[in-house]
């Protein structure tokens, strides 16, 4: 069976890119797929977080996984604290994953920058983390954005690895050819990597110094037409071809944002604003995005008002996530060659 899982860490600053690149394509596959959505908070520990904040922010993930349209009761919705076997599969595949590969990982490299000494031992092994989220439920697709793609062939080759070193265990306990999937990458369409407002060669990010770069899930309708008006552009008109947005990021990526916002094509947009200013255009980027977010944004702080029922459904999302997770635990236990009561 098809089964998707995919996370969002708690970090504060929920942003379009978030939304664009994530979000609301999880709420798309709700139809067609048993899905798995979780906050992801041991994640965010990878870099030092406030106690008090990063409670605060796991609720906020929450509220806004709901606000967007999540359903709880048809699917899963937890943080993935509540459920130990994270950590546990975690572990085990740091013994499957080579030094070697993680150093590879071009995320760790940016994150860790110069500094390389002081970071967390957790920041280097987070993709090894991220393997055992999405394995643990033996979860045959993941929708991430593009920054994720390198980690989610990580992913598979930690299953393929694990399904090798065990493969006459896995057979022996039943399980037939390979015991974890490998998982599918569901990066698509015109959103995977929006770029930040205030600089084309950036991605849209939590962490940037400038909250102009961005426009926020809780931003209100003034925010949000701030944002766009200011939006960095070059002094062209919009192009009336998509190959005309090819040597102009900024141009390209508010198209792009219109495009996934109204679920249609970059060049559908062109065919409409191509040729015209970009005034115009950014007038009508500000009333879709507002019309889009701002009900999100509302139903958000809604939600936000009522912490107990937000902790409910994460605790409800836990019981049910835990079930299938302590299962792949034993599974796993058992192939490893672990002895368990
Ligand atoms: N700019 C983006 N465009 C498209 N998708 C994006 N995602 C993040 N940024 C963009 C996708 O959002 C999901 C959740 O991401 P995360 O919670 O792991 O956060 P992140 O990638 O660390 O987000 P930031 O904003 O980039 O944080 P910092 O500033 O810490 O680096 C993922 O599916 C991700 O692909």
């Amino acid at each position: 069976a098809e089964r998707v899982f995919s996370g969002v860490q708690p970090t504060g600053n929920l942003h379009l890119g978030n939304y664009l690149g994530a979000i609301k394509r999880f709420v798309a596959l709700q139809e067609s797929h048993e899905c798995i959505y979780c906050v992801v908070d041991l994640h965010a520990i990878t870099v030092w977080q406030d106690p008090a904040e990063l409670k605060r922010h796991i609720r906020e993930v929450t509220a806004a996984f709901i606000a967007c349209g999540i359903d709880p009761k048809r699917h899963i919705v937890f943080n993935q604290s509540q459920v130990s076997g994270h950590a546990e599969l975690a572990w085990v595949f740091n013994c499957v994953a080579r030094m070697g590969w993680l150093n590879r990982m071009t995320q760790f490299k940016e994150k860790a920058g110069k500094d390389r000494e002081n970071v967390s031992l957790g920041l280097f092994a987070y993709p090894s983390l991220m393997a055992a989220d999405i394995l643990l439920y033996r979860a045959t697709h993941v929708p991430v954005g593009e920054d994720q793609k390198q980690h989610l062939e990580l992913t598979r080759d930690i299953a393929q690895k694990f399904n090798t070193d065990f493969g006459p265990s896995i057979a022996e306990n039943g399980f037939g050819e390979g015991y974890f999937p490998l998982t599918e990458p569901l990066i698509a369409g015109p959103a995977t990597r929006v770029m930040s407002l205030r600089d084309g060669s950036k991605k849209m990010s939590k962490s940037d110094a400038s909250d102009m770069s961005r426009i926020n899930l809780t931003d209100d309708a003034d925010a949000i037409a701030s944002k766009v008006r200011k939006a960095k552009t070059d002094p062209e008109p919009l192009p009336s071809e998509e190959e005309g947005l090819k040597a102009r990021p900024e141009a390209d990526n508010l198209v792009g944002i219109y495009a996934a916002l109204s679920d249609t094509t970059k060049q559908a947009v062109l065919t409409e604003y191509g040729g015209g200013q970009f005034s115009t255009f950014k007038m009508a980027l500000v009333d879709l995005a507002v019309a889009k977010l701002g009900p999100i944004g509302g139903e958000m702080q809604r939600l936000m008002g009522d912490v107990s029922a937000i902790d409910a459904i994460l605790k409800d999302g836990a019981d049910r996530a835990r079930v299938i997770a302590d299962q792949t635990i034993r599974d796993v236990k058992d192939i490893v060659g672990m002895v368990r009561a």
